[in-house]
């Protein structure tokens, strides 16, 4: 009895304890709530509050004051637990239902709010308000993706990423639902549910993950010739960004665009990073899927919290009907762009991604893309895969958020007047007042009406013919553009899509899907094919294979590439700077200094977690240690311990490795007079390009100009293949 009382004093005064904390935390949270109000110029609707204002206290969703949010109701301090604790039966309850189906493709994303504003008017092109003005700027959310690992997989995983922006305009929602990538593997929707069924994790073992290298994917894809182009694509650096910020987007599709005189034109949309479009090295991103799964995402959150706001042009290709029957692609074809060379780009805008979310899963999880969500003044064009996509956004929210209420979700709802006479459903957040709920109606003349000279109108392009199964004949060449992607590469590049088939083929264990795989790529490029087939330990033995087409052989398209036209710089860039106790402060101050003035980050890297001293006895708290973050982390890494530091590191396993793997993932390595001898250890050619030996603060200018230059060391990588 003693036992039970002093337990039951003991938990009325925890819990007293713990109201308090609840209230205090409950407290800010209005607080941090009330502030977000105001930076919240962007999100459709209120928030909902989830306080009751001044009233601190903790309740049930009911409003009722919980007494006690630790201990279920019992029947006596150490009996049974009551059925009719309600209290403890809601909060489980709710927590049970907390997830949602994730998306079934794209399910790992990350978002940010931002705004666009245009250059100019692009009228002539298009009425689409939001492009009319420059001094108007129009609120934007941006998702970025990868598409086949699940929500919880990593961030640099071999993948075509998303690229998904909605356009909060005064004309309604405009959602471009793009990739990083211009072209697609399908050209027509009904083949999406294979495509991903076949690059999904296999449904007998559930793996692999996050991953297109196994035999399921390669069968699909080899079995599609249409899926060739963006094989290369895929295979490219490209499928390795170094960071969302240096992406380019495409809309993909041919789109239309119609001005005020109801003339159109035929659009491709791009999105041009101003940090460039980068790329990591394979075996760097392998490294980085291990030691920091959210690479990706956090340099998007850590960017927009220190004010380095991401910011990309908005462009279009534009061009009539009659240009696109004289181009020798099919414009309707997504496994087709149009080169540059063509049709150059026009820039219309930019977009500045400048605040994150307050909450990732009612904001990143909840938005809802759909490439149905058009403007007066865009339009579709007769892409079959886009026609089908036109059907499957709309319909994959309804299982995924449950309701045809979704645009009243905060992060969905249009931030124009919207109303309408659709009621009802689950979840119905507005309350529609008034008896009248049709259209038209004489009985509320206040109600709805439609607008013929305002409204959406379809452009009313001319359509006749035969109902059909068939796939065009100008859809059939598959291989003349991933030949010219091909011949577009720089030498690093074209070795990387060697690398990159040969890797993936040689997870795939089925010989006879491999040898059609080299069957297909001997279509597009001996020198490819025979690169492959040497790294496969195959020459000889591809399939002989028909085209469909004739191949062309078109010139290079030098826009193509990511680094032919790379001009060099430091922004975005981050230095790991290993050091230890005793830095030399003059050398430390120097580097950061430098670094900030080119729009660079360093990190500091200590031994250990504590903090260390520079010469001068300053305190430098490290962002990471040594065991914590290997050198694939960064772009590019300087090593400036003291002499007993140095020392250290050179026992230290972790440092060797850490200068050997950035020598071998091709980086600029700086290294003071005492660290040099860490060179040696790690088997690193002090004379090597790229290697630099700095005699003091004097040579970070020249340090941070050798890192500026290219944003890899490729030399390197030649001399070492
Ligand atoms: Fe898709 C999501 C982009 C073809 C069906 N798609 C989704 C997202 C992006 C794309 C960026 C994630 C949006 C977000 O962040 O919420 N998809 C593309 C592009 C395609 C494409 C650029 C080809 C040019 N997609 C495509 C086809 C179909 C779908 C052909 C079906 C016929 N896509 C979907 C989907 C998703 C989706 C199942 C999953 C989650 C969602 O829509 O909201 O409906």
């Amino acid at each position: 009895m003693a036992r039970a009382l002093l337990g039951h004093v003991g938990t009325i005064q925890f819990g007293l304890l713990l109201m308090a904390t609840a209230a205090q935390s409950s407290h800010e949270q209005n607080q941090n709530l009330m502030a977000n109000d105001q930076s919240k110029q962007g999100m459709g609707g209120e928030p909902h509050q989830v306080s009751g204002g001044d009233d601190p206290r903790l309740t049930t969703n009911q409003g009722l004051v919980v007494s006690d949010d630790q201990n279920t109701l019992t029947v006596g301090p150490r009996g049974p637990q009551a059925l009719e604790d309600f209290v403890m039966r809601e909060k489980i309850t709710h927590f049970d239902h907390e997830r949602i189906p994730e998306r079934v493709v794209h399910a790992r994303g990350y978002g940010a709010h931002g705004y666009f504003e245009p250059y100019e008017s692009a009228a002539d092109l298009t009425k689409a308000a939001f492009l009319q003005d420059p001094k108007q700027r129009t609120p934007v959310f941006v998702r970025f993706s990868t598409v086949a690992g699940r929500a919880g997989s990593f961030d640099t995983a071999r993948d075509v990423r998303g690229f998904a922006v909605k356009f909060y305009t005064s004309e309604g929602n405009y959602d471009l639902v793009g990739n990083n990538i211009p072209v697609f593997f399908i050209q027509d929707a009904i083949k999406f549910p294979d495509l991903i069924h076949s690059v999904k994790p296999a449904p007998d073992r559930d793996f692999p993950q996050a991953q297109s290298a196994h035999d399921t994917f390669w069968d699909f894809v080899s079995l599609s010739p249409e899926s060739t182009h963006m094989l290369m694509w895929i295979m490219s650096d490209r499928a390795i960004p170094r960071s969302f910020r240096m992406m380019d987007g495409f809309g993909v599709h041919t789109f239309r665009m119609i001005n005020a005189k109801g003339e159109a034109k035929f659009v491709k949309f791009h999105w041009r990073p101003k940090l460039g479009a980068l790329s990591l090295v394979w075996d760097e991103a392998v490294t980085i899927n291990g030691a920091d799964p959210d690479f990706h995402r956090r340099d998007l959150w850590n960017s927009i919290q220190a004010g380095d706001f991401p910011e990309w042009d908005f462009c279009v290709q534009e061009f009539t009907e009659e240009e696109a029957e004289g181009f020798d692609f099919d414009v309707l074809d997504p496994t087709k762009i149009v080169p540059e060379e063509i049709v150059p780009l026009r820039r219309l805008g930019r977009m500045v991604l400048d605040r994150t979310v307050d909450n990732f899963f009612a904001e990143t999880e909840q938005v809802a893309f759909c490439p149905s969500h058009v403007v007066p003044g865009i339009d579709f064009s007769n892409d079959p895969l886009l026609q089908g996509r036109l059907f499957s956004y709309l319909d994959t929210q309804l299982s995924r958020l449950g309701s045809p209420n979704f645009h009243q979700i905060p992060i969905n709802q249009p931030k124009c007047p919207m109303q309408n006479f659709q009621r009802d459903g689950h979840m119905q957040m507005d309350v529609p007042t008034g008896r009248v709920a049709n259209e038209p109606n004489s009985l509320d003349e206040g109600s709805p009406r439609e607008d013929p000279e305002r409204g959406f109108t379809s452009y009313p392009a001319e359509e006749s013919g035969q109902k059909l199964r068939v796939r065009p004949e100008s859809f059939a060449d598959h291989y003349s553009q991933a030949r010219q992607f091909y011949k577009s590469m720089t030498d690093p590049e074209k070795r990387h899509i060697a690398g990159g088939f040969a890797f993936e083929l040689g997870k795939c264990k089925e010989l006879k899907v491999r040898k059609r795989m080299l069957g297909r790529l001997q279509l597009v490029h001996e020198e490819l094919h025979d690169a492959v087939a040497k790294k496969l330990g195959m020459e000889g033995e591809a399939e002989k294979l028909e085209p469909a087409a004739p191949v062309l052989d078109p010139d290079p398209s030098p826009a193509l590439s990511q680094y032919a036209g790379f001009e060099g710089g430091m922004q975005g860039k981050k230095i790991g700077l290993l050091t230890t106790t005793g830095v030399d402060s003059q050398l430390y101050n120097a580097l950061v200094e430098g670094a900030k003035q080119e729009g660079a980050e360093v990190a500091l890297i200590a031994p250990k977690a504590g903090p260390i001293e520079t010469s001068r006895g300053k305190e430098l708290a490290p962002d990471d240690f040594l065991a914590g973050a290997p050198s694939a982390l960064f772009d590019c890494v300087l090593v400036a311990p003291s002499s007993e530091g140095a020392e250290a590191l050179m026992a230290d396993p972790d440092a060797v490795n850490w200068v050997r793997n950035a020598y071998a993932h091709l980086k600029v390595i700086g290294v003071t007079k005492e660290a040099a001898p860490l060179l040696d250890k790690a088997q690193v050619d002090p004379g090597a390009k790229g290697v630099l030996t700095l005699r003091g603060a004097d040579d970070i200018g020249q340090y941070l100009k050798g890192v500026a230059a290219q944003h890899r060391v490729w030399e390197r990588e030649e001399a070492m293949s």
